[in-house]
């Protein structure tokens, strides 16, 4: 069973995997470059023609291509196992992902050319090559086509199952994808009816307030729609890794619906130094982001609670030492609770970011690739290598070449972004040390910054050689001509009390509906009010 989709996983994580090594190969020398020590020089000869350049490599590579990738091609394992069911359109799957990969050459070409030195948020009035936003938009759109084939095994799976509550994970899983659904209309607004036509010429000018507004109504969901795959992890697989069950499925249930309703109307953190957005709106995108605070604290609660369940059934007492008896020797499972760890800093300091005044402080400095790398680049791509030392042995039917190197892998990483987040954090916050900048060659650059850039360089080392050791490990997986000897399941947690799942926790309906509303009531008269003082006068940029 599976066999036709589960390849298709297998391409879909190649194509990730070899995005984010090319992506993250360029992550050690952007942190070199801020200690002054320039190796782009050396890639000029490739026809890497700046940091700038490195730095949209870097970017859309690991947080736009390597995230959507595993997500999409993580949905089409998990979500037919969860239901017993195979996907019922594997022909539309399988156009998902040559959507994907068209749009990801159709992008990346203009970007290798130059002509698309825009960084991963492209905001206008930068202007990139037609193709480059074509490319991303058929990226989206394939991710799109992979959800239909979702819903549609989702609702047949409905009608033979009347009455039956869908498997947590089916569910978890469409509700992450409707929710970017719903989140990338911002972005497809965006480029589909104002930057596409501006870079082909069709229109002269573009506006660049609305044109970030749409892009951070898609930007803010789009972090959360990498995070909750994690989540299905942490919630529904970590337990049973451990040998403990599901803290509570109701609540784990609840969590994810919040996460639909509560994702897309808080975009407005990212603006909140923007003067043409009112302040009243701000304020209510800020209050709205404290309220999705709590079902991450939910999580970090039942995440613990589960893990503490297999801890004490593994022998563990006291307070504390249950966690002793966790098993730290399998690479999946300590690769996701380093990433856990990582994410509690990560998401203290996203608090801090979305407190109105102390973003002030913090807006466009160091700061904040501080905060993202404990998020996107912690929380969610560890964890998706902890997935992955089970996945790839899983899909090549061979045992993991090496637990240690996994095991090196993990805590390799760990350190490295310990030490390269609190430097950027520091610096950020104490001197407003800028990001996006080529620091090395900076007049304004000053030495009481270089403790900190040399920590943070030392971690970005440290995660370059997690980066090698994580790949040798898969490919060595891949190329051995050993055969696993017994099969691997996917790992699903039991619930730890058999209680009976509410009906509005099965329900899309009451959910959909607050979702719409709460978008409508936070963005609705704000986009109103810049649709129609719309400005299309700003001409388009290319400073590279
Ligand atoms: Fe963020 C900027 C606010 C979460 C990613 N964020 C960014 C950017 C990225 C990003 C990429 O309000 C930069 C965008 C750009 O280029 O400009 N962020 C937040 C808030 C949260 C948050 C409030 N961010 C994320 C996640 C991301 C991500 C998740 C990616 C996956 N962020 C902001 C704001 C900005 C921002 C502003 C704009 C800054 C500016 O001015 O530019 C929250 O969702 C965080 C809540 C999370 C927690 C942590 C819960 C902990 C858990 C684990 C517990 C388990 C443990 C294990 C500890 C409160 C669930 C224990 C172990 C044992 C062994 C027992
Ligand atoms: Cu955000």
């Amino acid at each position: 069973m599976y066999k036709k989709t589960d390849k298709l996983t297998g391409w879909y994580l190649f194509v990730g995997m070899v995005s984010l090594f090319i992506g993250g190969s360029l992550g050690p020398l952007q942190k070199l470059e801020h200690v002054g020590i320039n190796l782009y020089r050396a890639l000029n000869s490739i026809g890497l023609a700046s940091y700038y350049q490195g730095l949209t490599i870097h970017a859309v590579l690991n947080a736009l291509v390597w995230t959507t990738f595993f997500i999409v091609g993580f949905f089409t394992f998990i979500i037919p196992r969860s239901l017993e069911k195979e996907l019922v359109w594997p022909k539309v799957q399988w156009l998902s992902f040559i959507l994907m990969v068209i749009g990801l050459v159709m992008a990346a070409i203009p970007i290798l050319m130059n002509l698309a030195t825009v960084l991963f948020t492209f905001y206008p009035p930068l202007m990139a090559s037609p193709f480059f936003y074509i490319g991303l938009v058929l990226v989206v759109v394939g991710s799109w086509v992979g959800g239909y084939g979702f819903y549609a095994t989702l609702v047949s799976w409905r009608k033979e199952h009347k009455g039956e509550k869908t498997p947590f994970i089916a569910l978890a899983a469409n509700i992450t994808m409707v929710m970017w659904q719903i989140a990338t209309l911002g972005v497809a607004t965006e480029l589909l009816v104002f930057v596409i036509p501006w870079s082909f010429g069709l229109i002269e000018g573009t506006d660049p307030q609305l044109n970030r507004t749409f892009f951070w109504f898609t930007g803010h969901p789009l972090v959360y729609f990498w995070l909750l795959p994690a989540y299905i992890s942490w919630y529904a697989m970590i337990p049973k890794q451990v040998g403990g069950k599901m803290f509570s499925e109701p609540l784990a249930r609840l969590v994810f619906w919040l996460f639909l309703a509560m994702s897309i109307p808080v975009g407005l953190h990212h603006q909140f130094v923007d003067p043409g957005v009112p302040e009243g709106w701000k304020v209510v995108h800020f209050a709205l982001t404290f309220g999705l605070f709590i079902p991450s604290m939910i999580t970090a609660f039942s995440v613990i609670a589960s893990m503490e369940i297999g801890g004490r059934a593994n022998g563990g007492t006291g307070l504390f030492s249950w966690i002793r008896k966790l098993p730290w020797g399998d690479p999946s499972f300590t690769a996701q609770n380093l990433a856990m760890i990582l994410f509690a800093f990560g998401g203290i300091g996203g608090l801090t970011n979305a407190s109105y005044n102390l973003n002030l402080a913090i807006h466009n400095t160091m700061w904040v690739p501080g905060h993202f790398h404990l998020t996107v680049g912690s929380a969610v791509t560890l964890t998706f290598f902890g997935i992955t030392y089970w996945l790839v042995p899983k899909l090549a039917n061979k045992p993991l070449f090496s637990r240690k190197m996994g095991l090196w892998q993990a805590w390799t990483w760990f350190i490295g972004m310990v030490l390269m987040s609190n430097g950027l954090h520091v610096i950020g916050l104490n001197f407003s040390v800028p990001r996006r900048t080529m620091l090395g060659v900076a007049p304004y650059a000053s030495s009481t910054w270089q403790p900190q850039l040399i920590e943070a360089a030392i971690g970005g080392i440290i995660l370059g050689i997690s980066g090698l050791l994580y790949y040798a490990n898969m490919i060595g997986t891949v190329a051995q001509k050993k055969q696993l000897e017994e099969p691997i399941e996917m790992p699903v947690a039991e619930q730890y009390h058999e209680e009976k799942i509410p009906a509005w926790l099965d329900n899309w309906k009451p959910w959909f509906a607050i979702t719409v509303l709460l978008i409508l009531v936070a963005y609705g008269p704000i986009l109103f009010d810049m649709l129609s003082n719309i400005q299309l006068t700003s001409p388009g940029f290319k400073p590279w």
